[in-house]
């Protein structure tokens, strides 16, 4: 990663330069595109009171939607953003504003100059079960604060995390992020979140809570380790079917971090790992150790293994190894870590 620059960030693949130098609610001059999220682009700008960087995102509503419709959802996005502003952790991206142009929400938040968990494993590949591991503990302590002031992230996946030129990882994207309890925001015929993601309670149209988090959680790490998304089928319908009746393909790269995924994995949210036990584990696993079973005791982290774990666990593994969290690149590209849906079981 090279300091300094956002990651890659450079605005290459996304292609919308249209808005590059507006400037927002008088204020946040918009420099570049540095993503595209679900709900729209995210811009480097320059907020001009302050003299600093900001990241600025744009929100796009779906196409055809009824001018009522169109101005309930931004203005449920709003309270979205300021439920996500109640939000004051490290490792939780701070949203500073929600700015309004043209009649429609833009979320003010800090800029994270690194790159996105997506970027690093479309670069790298695979990541070894210890650095997932302590990628996810970061993440989990993020959305255990969230769930403290009530607010569910429901959209944690890969291109939400940011892994920081600094080494933090920080959770972004907050903005379908929702106060427990309250309901999504639905269009017509809309499922808010990815569908390989979201967990069965969610597919099947129940409420989300913490648990739902958890399991998003689960299918990131899952991802990272294994280079395939663990439901994902050709079709989003089929995806949801998956995640609902689809047994968890077997991981053959997770090593230590297996028993973690399978109690984040629990189709029952009752039954999935609590977010402490999860917390536990993954700070053993990130230190080499290794973990029983959910609800089994745990081997602490007084008698972590040292080295590698688990390295040349599964196909093309052998030459992966990572001695910092963060460190060297190895081996060619693989294949994307979205790519290849796994075999139904
Ligand atoms: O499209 P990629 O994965 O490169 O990392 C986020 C993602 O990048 C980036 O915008 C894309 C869509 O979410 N992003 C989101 N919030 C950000 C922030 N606060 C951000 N990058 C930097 N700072």
């Amino acid at each position: 990663m090279t300091p300094g620059r956002t990651g890659a960030h450079s605005g290459a693949r996304v292609s919308d330069q249209s808005n590059s130098d507006r400037v927002i609610s008088g204020r946040y001059r918009l420099l570049e595109p540095i993503g595209r999220g679900g709900m729209g682009t995210v811009w480097r700008a320059r907020d001009e009171v302050l003299a600093r960087e900001v990241a600025v995102k744009e929100v796009r509503a779906p196409a055809g939607l009824e001018p009522a419709e169109l101005e309930r959802l931004y203005r449920r996005l709003e309270r979205e953003a300021w439920a996500a502003a109640r939000v004051s952790h490290r490792g939780v991206v701070t949203v500073y504003d929600v700015a309004s142009e043209d009649g429609r929400p833009w979320i003010v938040m800090e800029l994270v100059r690194g790159l996105s968990l997506a970027d690093v494993l479309e670069a790298e590949g695979p990541m070894t079960p210890q650095r997932a591991a302590h990628v996810g503990e970061q993440v989990l302590a993020a959305l255990r604060s969230a769930h403290d002031s009530g607010v569910l992230h429901r959209d944690v996946k890969p291109g939400n995390v940011l892994i920081a030129n600094d080494g933090r990882v920080v959770l972004g994207d907050f903005g379908i992020a929702t106060l427990e309890g309250s309901s999504a925001i639905t269009m017509p015929g809309e499922l808010v979140g990815s569908p390989e993601f979201l967990a069965p309670e969610r597919a099947l149209g129940r409420d989300p809570g913490p648990a739902s988090d958890l399991w998003a959680l689960g299918v990131m790490l899952y991802a990272a380790v294994e280079g395939v998304s663990p439901f994902r089928q050709a079709t989003p319908l089929d995806t949801l079917r998956a995640v609902v009746d689809a047994e968890l393909p077997p991981p053959r790269r997770a090593g230590a971090l297996e028993p973690v995924l399978e109690g984040l994995l629990r189709k029952d949210p009752a039954e999935r790992l609590p977010a402490a036990e999860a917390a536990r584990m993954l700070r053993v696993v990130g230190a080499g150790g290794t973990v029983r079973a959910p609800g089994g005791p745990v081997s602490g982290p007084e008698a972590p293994t040292t080295g590698p774990v688990h390295e040349g666990h599964g196909p093309n593994g052998s030459d992966r190894s990572h001695t910092t969290p963060y460190g060297t690149r190895s081996g060619a590209p693989p294949e994307s870590p979205y790519g290849t849906p796994p075999p139904r079981p």
